[in-house]
């Protein structure tokens, strides 16, 4: 018989120049919690990312970095300190390590006063494990900073690290991590009943199957509040997040050559959570407080059926009135068909996302967008419209990709002002190369004569700029400042009601400047260096 094991979970902190909280649960980790608690392990979470009621994190400046580069430094004081154009300051979002070691020592003090007590009081343990979860490979940073300061305050706790980084870069965490001899396992090989493994730091790639389909545990955030009485009518009990992350499906069966879903799932076959058990979690939820739901998906319709099923469910449920659903991710326009965006609307979904990404053919053609074009675009916008989504609101939205290698910047702004007049917000992705994926294998090359490592590859720092200026000679990080700004200038009419082009307003000044200053999109005369409105940054 094993004895009760303890694990403590740990969400590390971000390294970035930029970072989106709203959504911001670590539920690959509270779905590996729920799993461990069938196993009989007691657990603490501690959640550097946890956001505030605002919805944000702390933040504080780390280092400067240099555009598409290998350099970084930090100033001797940050005090009026301003970057220079090529430049981006680093920030460490959350918990810090230096805090999330005196966080650590006091969960150590308090369970050697609780060992030593004459009272049997219940108090976490020193752990035996410690269970990291490892998002965005170009974070892999703060997972090292992790497991240095857990191993200095618990050396006798055994570590394991899984998530996105440890699937798509398995090599480069075995050996960058800091980890003792690690074993590398998929997720379905992990036992932690195993005294083989229980002995071992570990590294795991891909799901852990048996996890996939349980609630997320998020009773680990109310240990100090679990049990009390509501604050206030309809709030989440205390310590329970405003909100929850669903993941009903896994998979695509398509390509596309920048995405790594079918690293991320083995293959390219879609997994799906029976609807009854995730309608279950959304009732037991929307009862405990939590009115907001957001799904997390590689491509949330494609397990069309289940997912209908499941929000057909919580349309027809009056006890789920005022109920709000999110797919922040992007939908795929293909399947947007009128039942199924009547449905969705009266299920909840306030919002949708479109993943536009470009007008360009070729473009589409190249990343093997082989199962979308303009016309299905056309087909979705037509169909969210029909069913009362406002055109010219933030209800409709579109994601635009650049700063990809041998791109067509004609494309990128063709695409800007296409969608900006057809939807409410363009959201700009940067691109960021994903390791195990056809682009980063076909740049590899290039990557590795800039020397990058994997935090330099993110898409915030620009790492294609080089490249590109083999085709725009006189390319510079202005160009793409000023691309992003021209998308927030446009969606200003979101909130300042309408954008007239002819208009004599700034915005439209701005525009005309741009596109009358240029016969071709790397142009040197843009002025627009005004602050980037808080608006959605991916
Ligand atoms: C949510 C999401 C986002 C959100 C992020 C929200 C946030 N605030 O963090 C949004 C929409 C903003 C976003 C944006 C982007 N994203 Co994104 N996103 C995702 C998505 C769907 C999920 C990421 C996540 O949190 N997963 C949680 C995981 C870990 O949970 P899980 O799978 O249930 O966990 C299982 C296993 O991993 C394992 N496990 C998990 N933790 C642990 C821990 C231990 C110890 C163990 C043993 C096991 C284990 O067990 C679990 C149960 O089986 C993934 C795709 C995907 N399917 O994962 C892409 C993904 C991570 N995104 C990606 C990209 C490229 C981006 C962008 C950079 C896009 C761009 N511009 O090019 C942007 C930039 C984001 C940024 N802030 O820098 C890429 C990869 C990026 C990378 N290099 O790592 C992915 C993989 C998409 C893809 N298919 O290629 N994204």
């Amino acid at each position: 018989m094993n004895p009760t094991r303890s694990a403590l979970l740990v969400s590390p902190p971000v390294y970035d120049t930029q970072y989106w909280a709203h959504w911001s649960l670590p539920y690959g980790l509270l779905r590996v919690a729920a799993w461990l608690q069938t196993k009989g392990y007691m657990l603490k979470l501690i959640d550097c990312m946890e956001a505030n009621k605002r919805r944000t994190v702390p933040r504080k400046s780390r280092k400067v970095r240099k555009l598409c580069s290998t350099d970084s430094y930090t100033p001797d004081s940050w005090q009026g300190f301003s970057v220079a154009e090529d430049e981006k300051v680093e920030f460490c979002f959350g918990i810090p390590p230096e805090i999330l070691k005196k966080q650590l020592k006091e969960i150590q003090k308090k369970a050697r006063e609780a060992q030593e007590s004459l009272f049997d009081i219940q108090v976490f343990p020193e752990p035996d494990e410690v269970w990291i979860s490892s998002i965005m490979t170009y974070w892999w940073e703060s997972t090292r900073d992790v497991i240095t300061e857990c191993r200095e305050v618990f050396p006798n706790a055994v570590i394991r690290v899984g998530g996105i980084y440890p699937t798509l870069a398995p090599e480069h965490a075995m050996e960058n991590l800091g980890l003792q001899k690690p074993l590398h396992l998929q997720g379905r090989e992990l036992d932690p009943l195993d005294p083989e493994q229980q002995h071992r730091d570990i590294v795991v790639s891909a799901t852990i199957p048996d996890a996939n389909p349980l609630p997320l545990c998020l009773e680990l955030y109310q240990e100090d509040g679990a049990g009390e009485p509501e604050l206030e009518e309809g709030a989440p009990r205390k310590g329970l997040p405003e909100y929850t992350i669903l993941t009903t499906s896994r998979g695509c069966p398509f390509k596309c050559s920048y995405c790594a879903a079918n690293v991320l799932n083995e293959g390219r076959k879609v997994w799906v959570r029976e609807y009854n058990s995730a309608y279950e979690e959304v009732k037991r939820r929307f009862q405990q407080g939590i009115k907001e739901f957001c799904f997390y998906e590689d491509n949330l319709l494609l397990g069309k059926n289940n997912f209908l099923e499941l929000i057909r469910l919580i349309a027809e449920d009056p006890d789920l009135k005022g109920i709000k659903l999110h797919a922040p991710e992007g939908i795929e326009v293909r399947l947007l068909h009128p039942h199924v965006v009547q449905l969705m609307r009266k299920a909840g979904f306030g919002r949708f996302y479109f993943p536009l990404e470009t007008v360009n053919a070729n473009m589409q053609k190249k990343w093997d967008r082989t199962h979308t074009n303009m016309e299905k675009f056309f087909y979705a916008l037509q169909n969210t419209v029909d069913t009362g989504y406002r055109l010219r609101c933030q209800d409709l939205n579109c994601f635009i990709l650049f700063g990809l290698p041998d791109e067509d910047l004609q494309a990128v702004y063709d695409t800007v002002v296409f969608a900006s007049s057809r939807v409410g917000s363009v959201i700009p992705m940067l691109f960021t190369p994903v390791p195990n994926t056809p682009i980063f294998e076909n740049y590899r090359s290039y990557i590795e004569s800039k020397g990058f490592d994997l935090q330099h590859l993110n898409g915030k720092l620009l790492p294609f700029l080089d490249y590109n200026r083999r085709k725009y000679k006189d390319l510079s990080v202005r160009d793409y400042t000023a691309l992003e700004s021209l998308m927030w200038r446009l969606n200003a009419k979101v909130r300042q009601e309408s954008f007239d082009l002819g208009g004599t307003g700034r915005v439209a000044s701005m525009f005309r400047e741009i596109f009358v200053s240029t016969d071709r999109p790397g142009m040197r005369r843009s002025p627009l260096f005004l602050d980037t409105p808080n608006a959605e940054v991916r």
